[in-house]
């Protein structure tokens, strides 16, 4: 053990701990801007100083370890000096025009000018001008950028990308794209979580409120909202709760306030997922030879990015069946548009994703249109429907509970976990399992693929058939995975593959709260809305089954594969 005194107070605490964490066990919390746990430990922007008795410099307490016998002082007037020179020298680099930033309110920058006090900058401002293409779902604003670099080590030690990447030199150092590329040549993923992880106003998710408001407001259009799985878990962070309530029937008021005609779920289309993709996977298994293995779930738009740029070879091995967004948007402009009689291209299909990816998505071509016009028309993010409630003086704490709208709005407890990681397997072996022995297994069973990023894995026996199966969440894991696989090192026979680290619950268009990883937290959340619901596998969702009777026949049908599959060759 290591003994030393910060602060005064004296405390024993193990080696290799930084002054940082020890000061974090006394409760004393030292300010900063660019860490981040193991991934962004660099002292990059010099806040979290501290004075160590005997050194005649301060030393970033981020990265530097505990000594025997030391004694740190974290807010001495010396520190508090150097603290105030380095915030005032990032300030006047940093296009401070507060009011009108993305971040306003919820930026880590601001928060520190003003914990400290300070009013003024004595520096002359300077910063560079300069957006990334604006259309992109991904922005990045340089005159905001604090270099903290953050970004680019989320992307290289995480996501294993190196999108970002410091680029010039000199007084013109910044962070941009590797290699001076335009972002849609780079082979960004679009997962947003340098968004997410950008303490500032830097990175943004492209804005689509407009669109939006453009529709509702259109009285010759019928607009029709769905809901993400992992966005009733982001909507609780926004009402400030801690634990593991649950807020869904408030969600669904606040978006009938907002005036959409149709508030629906995208849990439908998950347990429809299930139902084809499940289907799929057992006709594999029974045609082993004629495929290659495994085969990979297909959902996440930020993972199918990620395949065609960096396996293009294995994308063949994806699913066919899309992902519940894009199902839900071919059902409600073929099905939903003739049940209520009128023509799709009234119908403006709104989605609420907790991705920035899906803003993409729903513009690939490919995966795109089945009834003669765009399927899904706007995907706002979890950031946007919060915003445009605020803009509509939506009341959240307020809210009573509703109901989803009829027909494309019941989901059951498997398809409100597709958005943690493991949950589309989860939810893919129960219904395999009914689909092969002709009865239910305990819903809980296959469990084990519960997790965060860490690879899981099960060999799930159903009726004497073994499916090995692998989850994993973030692209560094799904890389590693990969070339396990490419070296015979494993063999599987499905995996399912989430971009964000805990899958859609960490997804980067949820709520942003610096510092802290809130994927897990709202992960279990769903698993909860699973255990609350009395319907807990995808093949009992009722209106699911109406659908399958009254228009696609039965899974992998012909109408099913023209609505419901794609071959991600894009
Ligand atoms: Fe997801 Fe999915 S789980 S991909 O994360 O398969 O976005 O929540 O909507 O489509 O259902 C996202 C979440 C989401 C799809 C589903
Ligand atoms: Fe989007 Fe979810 Fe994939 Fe992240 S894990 S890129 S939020 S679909």
């Amino acid at each position: 053990m290591v003994n030393l005194t910060i602060d005064g107070k004296q405390i024993a605490v193990a080696e290799g701990t930084t002054i940082m964490e020890a000061a974090a066990m006394l409760d004393i919390t030292i300010p900063k801007l660019c860490y981040l746990k193991e991934i962004n430990e660099i002292g990059a922007c010099r806040v979290c100083v501290i004075e160590v008795e005997g050194m005649d410099r301060v030393v970033t307490s981020c990265n530097h370890l505990v000594e025997d016998g030391m004694v740190v002082m974290t807010n001495s007037p010396k520190v508090r000096d150097v603290r105030k020179t380095n915030v005032q020298l990032i300030l006047s680099e940093h296009n401070s025009n507060c009011p009108t930033c993305i971040r306003n309110g919820n930026c880590s920058l601001q928060d520190l000018a003003d914990h400290m006090g300070l009013l003024s900058v004595p520096y002359k401002t300077s910063y560079e001008e300069g957006f990334t293409d604006t259309e992109f779902p991904i922005i990045r604003d340089s005159s905001k950028c604090i270099k903290c670099m953050r970004c680019v080590s989320f992307c290289d030690k995480v996501q294993g990308l190196e999108v970002w990447d410091v680029i010039n030199t000199g007084y013109r150092t910044t962070v941009g794209v590797k290699d001076n590329k335009e972002m849609a040549e780079a082979n960004c993923s679009m997962c947003g979580q340098c968004v997410t992880h950008c303490p500032v106003g830097a990175l943004t998710v492209r804005r689509d409120i407009k669109d939006v408001y453009d529709a509702l407001h259109n009285p010759d259009i019928i607009t029709v909202v769905q809901v993400a799985p992992a966005v009733r878990a982001g909507f609780a962070d926004a009402l400030g709760v801690d634990g593991e309530e649950l807020t869904q029937g408030q969600m669904v008021t606040g978006l009938k306030q907002l005036g959409f005609d149709y508030v629906f779920d995208t849990n439908f289309t998950a347990d429809l997922t299930i139902m084809e993709e499940g289907s799929e996977l057992i006709h594999k298994l029974t045609h082993r030879d004629e495929y290659a293995w495994p085969m990979f779930t297909s959902c996440c738009p930020g993972w199918v990015r990620f395949m065609k740029s960096e396996y293009p070879e294995m994308v063949d091995q994806l699913s066919t069946a899309k992902s519940p967004q894009q199902m839900f948007g071919a059902v409600a402009k073929t099905y939903f548009a003739e049940k209520i009689g009128v023509d799709p291209s009234r119908l403006h299909v709104i989605s609420v994703m907790p991705c920035s990816a899906k803003k993409y998505e729903c513009s690939v071509d490919e995966v795109n249109v089945v009834s003669g016009v765009r399927d899904v028309d706007t995907v706002l993010i979890t950031r946007e429907m919060l915003q445009i409630m605020k803009m509509d003086n939506i009341d959240l704490a307020n809210l009573e509970e509703s109901e989803f709208d009829s027909p494309l709005g019941e989901g059951t407890g498997a398809a409100v976990i597709f958005g943690a990681s493991g949950g589309v397997m989860e939810a893919a072996l129960r219904s395999a399992y009914f689909l092969l022995k002709g009865e239910n297994i305990d819903p809980d069973a296959f469990k084990e693929v519960r997790g965060f990023t860490e690879r899981r894995e099960l060999e799930a026996n159903v009726d004497g058939t073994v499916v090995r199966c692998a989850a994993v969440s973030s692209l560094g894991e799904a890389r590693e995975l990969i070339e396990d696989i490419k070296a015979g090192k494993v063999t599987y026979d499905f995996v399912e593959v989430m971009a964000c680290p805990g899958g859609c619950a960490g997804g980067g268009g949820q709520p942003i709260n610096d510092g802290e990883e809130r994927g897990a937290l709202r992960g279990s959340r769903l698993y909860q809305l699973d255990r609350d619901n009395k319907v807990r596998y995808s093949h009992e969702n009722s209106e699911v089954q109406i659908l399958y009777k009254e228009y696609l026949e039965k899974p992998l049908s012909e109408k099913s594969h023209h609505l419901l599959h794609t071959h991600q060759k894009d």
